[in-house]
């Protein structure tokens, strides 16, 4: 609680030149990451920093703050929005409790096997548009969006089937819809924020969570639970959000600078999040023998689907219109991308080396 309110008051204190004015000399853009060091958000914000600092030759500053200094993914977004930091990671995975519609990238089993489609069908222009004015009308600047690998379960039992799932205290994030599509599978859901799930684990106080697997690695999750799951259900997906006054109030040449950045990026930060998951599924083999690896079969995973049908229905009922609107462009998305990648893009891949 202190924290809520010393910690922007001092970053505000300290931001005397972040005025988006231009002519003002230097600038220093906070940025919010809703991930720890050493993360697939970490190294989208390091790298952002590092072409920001160099292409404006010194007149803006980023600082980067990991998961933890700023308090929650909820506080952080309430830091934008009172424009004590500038920008800010802001996944659907929690943001879905203020933008009901976002939760669309949070549905089981809407996206492709293949990467190479989902990355093309997420970075879709029309989603974007539709991303900025649902974003907009929260008083928030969506600036992009991007997956971080495929959600993998970690438990303290086997899991093929929903079955296994019945009664298991399973952690997901704090967006509504997320509860309900466990509830579907017979799991109670319990929603935590990122920073408690590895001693909720510890401590017995839930059997389970869902994460990409470099996340499951660097938070140590595996440490504390039997199984690592790939169902290939869904991807993490997340966004880059900035305050709104702050974006508009930049210079035309720091704007274009922006937008060019996170427009780069987006390809990068493809390239990156494979990386890290694959050399991180390899460290957990490495660092824990006895860790039971597997992914499901084709009709598990069909189980799995007719199961997680329902909560389709009730995205519709939750997100209205709007939330209609975004997952029909979203799977005509997928199509789009599996059509046009044709065999080799929507060939399922070898998936243990496609995380
Ligand atoms: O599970 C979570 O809450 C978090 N997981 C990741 C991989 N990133 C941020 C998010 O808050």
């Amino acid at each position: 609680m202190i924290m809520r309110w010393i910690l922007p008051c001092l970053l505000l204190l300290t931001a005397c030149d972040t005025s988006p004015a231009a002519g003002r000399g230097r600038e220093v853009w906070r940025f919010a990451i809703e991930e720890t060091t050493g993360s697939v958000q970490d190294a989208y914000a390091q790298r952002f920093k590092q072409l920001v600092e160099e292409r404006s030759h010194g007149e803006i500053d980023v600082i980067v703050y990991p998961y933890g200094t700023l308090g929650t993914s909820d506080q952080m977004t309430e830091q934008i929005h009172n424009g004590t930091i500038q920008l800010a990671m802001a996944s659907p995975g929690h943001m879905g409790k203020l933008i009901p519609e976002a939760q669309a990238f949070l549905l089981h089993f809407v996206l492709s096997e293949s990467q190479k489609v989902n990355h093309l069908a997420l970075g879709d222009p029309r989603l974007h548009a539709m991303m900025a004015e649902l974003y907009a009308r929260k008083d928030l600047k969506f600036l992009s969006a991007f997956a971080e690998g495929w959600m993998a379960w970690t438990t303290k039992m086997p899991v093929h089937t929903p079955e296994d799932f019945n009664g298991m205290r399973f952690r997901v994030m704090t967006s509504p819809l997320l509860m309900a599509a466990y509830q579907a599978y017979g799991a109670n859901p319990v929603p935590l924020p990122y920073s408690q799930v590895y001693s909720a684990l510890q401590l017995h106080m839930i059997d389970g969570q869902v994460n990409p697997v470099f996340a499951i690695q660097e938070m140590s999750f595996y440490e504390v639970t039997s199984h690592l799951v790939f169902p290939h259900h869904a991807q993490f997906y997340t966004t880059v959000a900035a305050n709104p006054d702050f974006y508009e109030g930049l210079s035309d040449a720091h704007r274009t600078l922006l937008d060019d950045v996170v427009e780069q990026l987006h390809d990068e930060i493809f390239d990156i999040q494979r990386r890290f998951n694959d050399e991180r599924l390899q460290e957990i083999r490495e660092a824990k023998p006895s860790m039971q690896i597997y992914e499901l079969d084709e009709a598990q995973r069909d189980a799995f689907r007719r199961e997680s049908l329902p909560i389709r229905d009730l995205y519709l009922e939750i997100a209205g219109e709007g939330g209609a609107q975004m997952l029909e462009v979203l799977e005509q998305a997928v199509e789009r991308a599996r059509r046009q990648l044709g065999a080799d893009g929507s060939a399922p891949q070898k998936r243990t080396e496609a995380h």
